[in-house]
Formats: C-alpha cells, structure tokens, sequence
C-alpha cells in the first residue's frame, strides 16, 4: 500500500512546502538569513540559514532554488543543530591514556609541529609512500581540489584516497569507460518527461528524498515505475512493477532484459549503429540470460522481467536511476555497465526524459570525485599516469612534472597495507573509517598498527579514539566555496559563521602543515576563492572542465551545470545530445557483462543473506546525525529488519534481541519483523558505531575495477537472544582509548 501524503509527511517529516503558522523558527529573532546549501546528501538542496550572534539559530525554506524548491528533508531541517553543540572540538587534542578522556589538550603549534615531525621522521625511515592521507567528500570542490595537491606536493605521498571509494567509484569508472564522462546524464528535470522510470538499487524516499519528488511528477505524467530492490522500500511501494531480486544478482536481472530487448527487436538500430560500439558482444554475453534463467537467479518471476523489458523497450523515453544497492558490489562496474547497456541498445541518451545515471551520494560525490583526491587522479579528472596529463597539471602547480608522484593505493588498500606494516603513518580528514570501512574487526587492528595518526573532524568521531594528534576543523556552514550536486550542477555554499573557540578553517589547517613542511610556496591561499579560481585553469581541458565557471555565474545563475569550458558558455545540462559521447572516437561502448556471484554465497552455516544502507533520519557513519535530538529520536539505534517466515522460523517478534553472526564478527540488536524485505535477505543500517556497527560483519571483498567493498552482501547466521531488554548494548566498550606503545 503506497503511504498517504499524511503519512508520508508524518513519517519523513516536512518534505512539502508547507510552513508551519508563525514559521519554520517561530520567536527567533535572526539578525541575517545565508543562502546555502544543505550541508549532508548530493541532492545539495538550497536553504537559508537564520543567523544570529554567529550562530545559525534555524533556517528558512528557500523557494527559488530549481532542485529542491523549498523541500527539505529531516535532515536538513535539523542540520543547525550542530554548529553550537556541546561536543564541538575547540581545541588540538593529543593521545595521553592517562588522562580521564584518553587526550590532553595541545596548543596549535604543538599539535602541527609534533604532526610535521611525525610525518619526517617515518617518511625519512620508510619511504614517502609508507605516508598516506584519506579524505572525504562532505568537503568542497576547494577543499577536494587543494587536498589533492596537499598530499602530492606536501607530502609527497602517492597514497592518497578519498571516501568515494566506499561509494561512488563504480559508477565513476564504468561512465567513464563507457561513455567518456563522469556525471549524471540529465538534469533533474528530465525525469517528469520520462514514460518509464527504473530505479535500481536506490532508497529514494530515505536516501534522495527530494528525487521522490521528481519521479511523482512524472508518475502524474503517467510514467511507468519500476523499482528493483531486495526490500519493497517506501517509494518502491508506489511502483508500478516491483522487482524484488536477491541481493547480487543485479547483472543477472539486467542481463535477461537485454536477453529480451534483442529476442523482441526492441531496439534502436539506428542509434546502435551510428553511436555505439561493442553491441555484438554485449549480445553475446547474455545469449544464455534468459528470463527463465534469470528466475532462479534473482528470485524475480520472469514474466516480470519480461515486463521491464517490455516497457524499457517499447516506450519513446525513459530514466534508469541507480545507487550504491546495484553499486556496492564486487561487480559495481559490471552491474553499471549492464544498466548503460540497456540505454545504448535502446537509445535512450541525449534526449528529453532520456537518460541512464546514478545518484550521488555524499553533499559534494560529485564534484569531489573529479578534482584530484583519487589516487588515480589529477584535477579535471585527469589521469595521473598520462605523461600529458601530468605535464599540464604540472604546468598550473609551478612545480616539476617529477614532483607529483604516480598512482597510490585505494582506500580500502591503504588500510591493508597499514595492516600489513608497509604504510606507517596516515592523516585522514573528513572520514570515519572505524565506522564505515566493512570488517571493522580489521580496520581497528590496522589503525592500532600506526606510528602515527592524525585526523581533521569538527567532532571527535569513533575513529579518533585510534588518533595521535586530532585537529579541529570546520562545519561546512563556516568555509565558503563550492560543491557540484547530482546533477552536475555547481553551486555556492555561503559561511554563515566562524569556527568556535580554537577550532580553524580545514583549508587553513592544511596550508599551515604545507608551511611546516617547506612547501608553503606552493599553498599561498588566504581565501577559498583563490584555490577555486586555481581550480577553473587545473581542471581546463580535463573531463570536468570547470573552466567557464565563477563564483558569480553561480549565485546569478543559481548553479552552472559544468561541462563549462569557457567563460560564455551556458554550461551543459543533459549530456550525449545528438548521440555523441565523450569517448575518444565519440560513441557510447557496450561492454559484454555476464552475471558472476557475489564475493561471498550462503550455505549451510550462514545461511542468510544480509545487506546493508541507511535510514531517512541517519546519515553515513553518524559522527554528525547521532547527536542531532530529533533526529536520533527517530530512529535511535540500528533494527534489524527480517520478514514474518524467516523470523516464524527462529521464533522472532519485533523489538526481541537477535545475533547476527558472519565470518567477520557478530553483533546483538533488535529485530524489526517487516513484510517488505525478501525472506531470505535481512538488512541492517549501518550508521552506528562500536558492538551497534553493521560493519563488524561485512566482507573485505573488492571489485576489481572500482576497488569498491561488497557492502551489499554478506552471508550470516541468525538467532533469538531474547525478549527485548535480554541483551546490553553498551556502545563504548568497542571504542576505548588504548594504550600505545610509543614509537
Ligand atoms: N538518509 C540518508 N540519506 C543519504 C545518506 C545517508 O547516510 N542517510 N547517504 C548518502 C550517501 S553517501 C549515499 S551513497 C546514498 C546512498 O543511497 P542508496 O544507495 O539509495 O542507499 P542504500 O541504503 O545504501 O542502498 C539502497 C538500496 O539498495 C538495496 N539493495 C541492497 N542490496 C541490493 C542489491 O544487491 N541489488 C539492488 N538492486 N538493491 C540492493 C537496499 O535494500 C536499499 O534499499 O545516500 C545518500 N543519502
Ligand atoms: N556497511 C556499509 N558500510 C558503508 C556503506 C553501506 O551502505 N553499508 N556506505 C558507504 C558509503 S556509500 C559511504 S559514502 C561511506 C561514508 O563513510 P565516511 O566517509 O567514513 O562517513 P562520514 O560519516 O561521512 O565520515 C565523515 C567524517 O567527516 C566529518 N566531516 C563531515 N564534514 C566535514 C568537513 O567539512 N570537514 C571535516 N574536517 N570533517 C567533516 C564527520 O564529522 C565524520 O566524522 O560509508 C560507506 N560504508
Ligand atoms: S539531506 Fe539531502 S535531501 Fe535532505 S535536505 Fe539535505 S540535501 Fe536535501
Ligand atoms: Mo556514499
């Protein structure tokens, strides 16, 4: 039953423009209101932040905004809460088990020089790489950008990786591979114009919830919905066709619509013809993914699948919408490459209510994924092994071409080859680990390996606990600069007040430890604006040609869709008009994907699959939303969900404590008996930390390509503990600062 607007409102909050009487902030007096962005997912929705003292005191909607217009989620309503809270880091901390907390506090200086010297003195006895640096994509472009030259040029480590890599990289290799560009295919406004939307491994009402908007108008429009996902998700009960697969069969599901899209002639020969190549063997890589094949894999009857591909190949337009759910995997790239596949044979690009595109994840996963914080890549998305490349970006930094070092790890390598004693120091900024890297058992082991480790967080998160020195950084309301939506639109996040106590800006931090490290010449900034400015000329040229873009544009235009590669350009908004792709001989590639299984498959042991996400209300590793009030008081901590037959079978009713138990690790939480999840599949959010962390049970596994982690699929074992109350979560058992020899 698709929820009432009531309900919805009730359940997800106030999505829709409806002002409460007296306001959203009735009786707080605001000296000024801040047109910003919202600060946590890549949906970026526009808001004004009330201003009052140098607090943000509450916010207003901001209407004008194209994407969101007024709509906010939960999340966003609540994001002020943060800036005055309690837990604000104010000052340098550094490790001292002594002490009641685990840190003493430390002047700047100390904490940069003791930083700056650690990183000498490991660098000197083991090797500029055995550095590395993670970073994250909450930060902007600036940041991303500045990042990216921090550790090549000040660090002088090629080990540098970025958060992205839990998330968006699937994706990001298989556009670029197949269609030369890295970005979503449509603006927004594409959507309503689309007969067909199919979305794919994405919780649009909990983790896009403004998206949910967009895909109503074209449902009003009489689009068809289809939604293929392990759990009948809120938005995914308003569908159409629900194809409800098991978790990692994605390819296979995939592959049997182009199995029936060919043996139906529902394609588009001419634009198969004229823009694309490889579609003979994507044909015969699926030869034998029949529908009736596809069943037994996927668990999706195949005259549903046939039905999807009915209506994907017979109607004039049509969306494809894909997130981490088909993304996550061991074959992240192959399951994107299958969904593209399904647009090429049916020419479903570079049209009105035409398009094939993820959803970003994090507030900056798109413009963080292109300016130069992968260890494959410098700004513009350029490739840091291609001698041209290198040269020019070598051009823009004034430095030697031999000065920027080759490729490094990923992240989730890094922190293998910390574990493995090869990488002996790290600074992260910007990322929780502890938290969001899978197998956490692991992860905690390697950073308790490091000589040394410093962090960059406005808040101590559960990885500080493994830190040497933390630094207080910034709120995203308190730095200026830019962030690219999903859309591929550029917009302006304004400050709206400045770092509390000691705390400084995260550029500032970062051009400090440059300083210290002899290499100030190279970070001269005294404002975002200039690195942005650096920004436009490193990125000219590149995939994401950033070129024509100004601050002014943004704010005038409210957001510049980047390509942009000179100063007049309008900015491209739908991508592949006129069937020309970005690849080097300007058609889109089929690339041949035959289903594989996942990393890891039941058997008798653990005979469950378990998948993993996020709740409406949480967000990431929840540093941030788990001390937001309302927001915890939504959903307080992690539920298990499990369908009626499978909890009938263990004797488990909501609310009773159940184990879950993987090769990796087990953990104790309530169970959520919900009709909307397969009966083979339970699912767990894994926004907590500590014994509460879904990560203690997932697996290691990465896609070859992507180097993404197989979040989405685990086997485990499940049984009854007891009734509710029968077992104690204690959250900071995991999470105690340890003694630690010195180095
Ligand atoms: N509320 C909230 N919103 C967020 C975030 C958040 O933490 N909280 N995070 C942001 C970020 S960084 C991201 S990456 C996005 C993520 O956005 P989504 O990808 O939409 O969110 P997830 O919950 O990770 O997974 C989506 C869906 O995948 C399904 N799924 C699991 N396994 C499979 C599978 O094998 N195949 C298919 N087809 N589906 C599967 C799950 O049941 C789930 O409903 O959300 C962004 N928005
Ligand atoms: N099991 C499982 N695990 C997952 C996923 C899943 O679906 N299942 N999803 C994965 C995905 S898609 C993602 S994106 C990752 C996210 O994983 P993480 O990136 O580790 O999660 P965050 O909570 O964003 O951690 C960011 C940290 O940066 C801080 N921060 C935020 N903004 C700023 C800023 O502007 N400056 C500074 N200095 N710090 C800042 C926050 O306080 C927080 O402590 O998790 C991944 N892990
Ligand atoms: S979390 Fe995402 S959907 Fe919610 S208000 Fe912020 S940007 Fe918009
Ligand atoms: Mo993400």
């Amino acid at each position: 039953m698709p929820l009432t607007e009531q309900e919805l409102v009730a359940r997800y909050g106030p999505h829709l423009n409806q002002e409460p009487p007296g306001g959203w902030n009735a009786g707080v007096e605001a000296d000024r209101e801040v047109k910003t962005h919202c600060c946590f997912c890549g949906q970026q929705c526009g808001i004004k932040l009330k201003v009052k003292d140098d607090e943000v005191v509450g916010f207003e909607p901001w209407y004008e905004f194209p994407f969101n217009q007024g709509k906010l989620c939960p999340k966003g309503v609540k994001r002020y809460l943060q800036n005055a809270h309690p837990d604000r880091l104010l000052d340098p901390l550094e490790r001292d088990p002594g002490s009641v907390d685990g840190f003493r506090t430390v002047s700047w200086d100390h904490a940069l020089d003791r930083t700056v010297n650690e990183i000498r003195r490991i660098q000197q006895a083991h090797g500029q790489d055995s550095f590395a640096m993670l970073s994250g994509v909450s930060l902007n472009n600036e940041k991303s950008y500045m990042i990216g030259k921090f550790a090549r040029l000040a660090l002088g480590t090629a080990n540098l990786d970025y958060n992205g890599r839990l998330c968006m990289v699937s994706a990001g290799v298989a556009n670029k591979k197949a269609l030369g560009i890295d970005r979503a295919s449509n603006p927004w406004s594409d959507i309503p114009l689309a007969e067909v939307v199919f979305v794919i491994g994405a919780n649009i009402a909990e983790c896009a919830p403004i998206t949910t908007s967009w895909i109503w108008r074209a449902r009003d429009n009489g689009a068809k919905l289809i939604f293929a996902d392990p759990r009948v998700t809120p938005a995914a009960r308003t569908a159409d066709l629900f194809l409800g697969l098991r978790p990692g069969t994605d390819s296979a599901l995939l592959g049997a619509m182009l199995h029936v899209l060919i043996e139906r002639d529902w394609l588009d020969h001419d634009f198969i013809d004229n823009h694309t190549t490889g579609f003979e063997a994507a044909a015969e890589a699926v030869k034998d993914h029949t529908p009736r094949w596809a069943e037994g894999v996927t668990g999706v009857p195949a005259g549903r699948i046939e039905q999807a591909a009915e209506w994907w190949g017979t109607s004039k337009t049509g969306m494809l919408l894909h997130a981490r759910g088909l993304e996550h995997h061991t074959k992240g790239v192959e399951n994107v490459w299958a969904c593209i596949n399904l647009g090429l044979a049916t020419g479903k690009y570079g049209k009105p209510g035409c398009g094939v595109t993820t959803i970003t994840g994090q507030g900056n996963g798109q413009g963080g994924r292109e300016h130069g914080h992968k260890c494959e890549q410098l700004p513009g998305n350029r490739d840091i092994t291609n001698p041209e490349h290198r040269a020019y970006v070598a051009s823009v930094w004034g430095c030697e071409v031999d000065e920027i070092p080759g490729k490094g790890l990923t992240a989730q390598e890094i922190v293998e080859a910390i574990h493995r004693g090869e990488i002996k120091g790290l600074l992260s900024i910007c990322f929780n680990p502890v938290v969001s890297l899978p197998d956490t058992r692991f992860t905690k082991e390697a950073l308790d390996k490091l000589e040394f480790y410093a962090i960059i967080d406005f808040f101590l998160p559960e990885t500080g606990f493994h830190a040497d020195i933390v630094l207080p950084g910034s709120l995203h309301e308190e730095d200026e600069g830019t962030s690219t939506s999903l859309e591929g639109r550029v917009i302006k996040l304004n400050p709206s007040k400045s770092p509390p106590g000691n705390a400084r800006l995260d550029w500032e931090i970062l051009c400090d430890l440059a300083r210290r490290l002899g290499k100030g010449k190279y970070f001269p900034y005294s404002s975002s604006r200039e690195m942005f400015d650096e920004l436009r000329v490193a990125s000219k040229g590149g995939s994401a040609d950033y070129y024509g873009i100004t601050w002014e544009r943004i704010e005038q235009e409210l957001g510049v869709f980047w390509p942009c590669p000179e100063e007049g350009h309008p900015g491209i908004r739908r991508l592949y008009e006129g069937g020309l792709f970005y690849t080097e001989d300007g058609r889109g590639r089929f690339n041949p994907v035959r289903y594989r299984p996942p990393a890891e498959v039941v058997d008798t042991d653990y005979p469950v699959w378990l998948t993993t996400g996020r709740v409406v209300s949480q967000y990431l590793s929840g540093t941030q939303t788990r001390r937001i009030g309302p927001l915890v008081a939504q959903y307080p901590e992690p539920l298990c969900e499990i369908h009626p037959n499978l909890a009938g079978r263990h004797g488990i009713e909501t609310g009773d404590q159940v184990r879950v138990t993987s090769r990796r690790g087990s953990m104790t939480l309530p169970a959520r008996v919900v009709s909307t999840i397969r009966p083979d599949t339970i699912f767990i959010p894994y926004h907590w930390a500590g014994n509460r962390a879904a990560n203690q049970l997932t697996n290691r596994a990465l896609d070859p390509l992507s180097k993404i982690p197989e979040f989405k699929v685990s086997a485990v074992r499940l049984e009854r503990v007891g009734p509710p109350g029968s077992a104690v979560i204690d959250e900071r058992e995991m999470d105690l600062v340890e003694p630690k020899e010195e180095p």
